[in-house]
């Protein structure tokens, strides 16, 4: 019983201090990690989130042939092939949406192959 009621105090004073430290209205910058995998068709996921000023972390995975990841008014433009993943770090210094697409040729459905990095706005 001690023990149980220790343990949730401790976990109140967790809770309490992460509060504090990630203070909604000004998030320090941080390093976002995606694995984004490549199918025929589409990429999952088709979305990443960021704030301004973070750093994102791409790894692509070629889930049946080649694929690539390149964004939209960014240097950035890698090539994963089946085990091979590729990777990128890019800071997100926009607000808004960039699309993301493919830049292998990888079948008839390449052209449908994209996605979008969304970055809010850091107050
Ligand atoms: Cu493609």
């Amino acid at each position: 019983m001690l023990a149980a009621r220790v343990l949730l105090t401790g976990l109140a004073a967790l809770a309490t201090s992460a509060a504090v430290s990630t203070s909604p209205s000004r998030p320090a910058p941080r390093r976002v990690d995606v694995v984004i995998e490549g199918h025929f068709g589409s990429f999952a996921p088709t979305e990443i989130k960021a704030n301004y000023g973070d750093t994102i972390h791409v790894t692509l995975k070629a889930m049946d042939s080649a694929h690539g990841f390149r964004v939209e008014g960014k240097n950035v433009d890698i090539t994963a092939y089946p085990g091979m993943p590729a990777e990128a770090s890019f800071v997100a210094d926009w607000q808004g949406g960039r699309e993301w697409f493919c830049t292998f040729e990888c079948g008839p459905q390449h052209g449908t192959m994209s996605g979008m990095v969304v970055v809010q706005k850091r107050d």
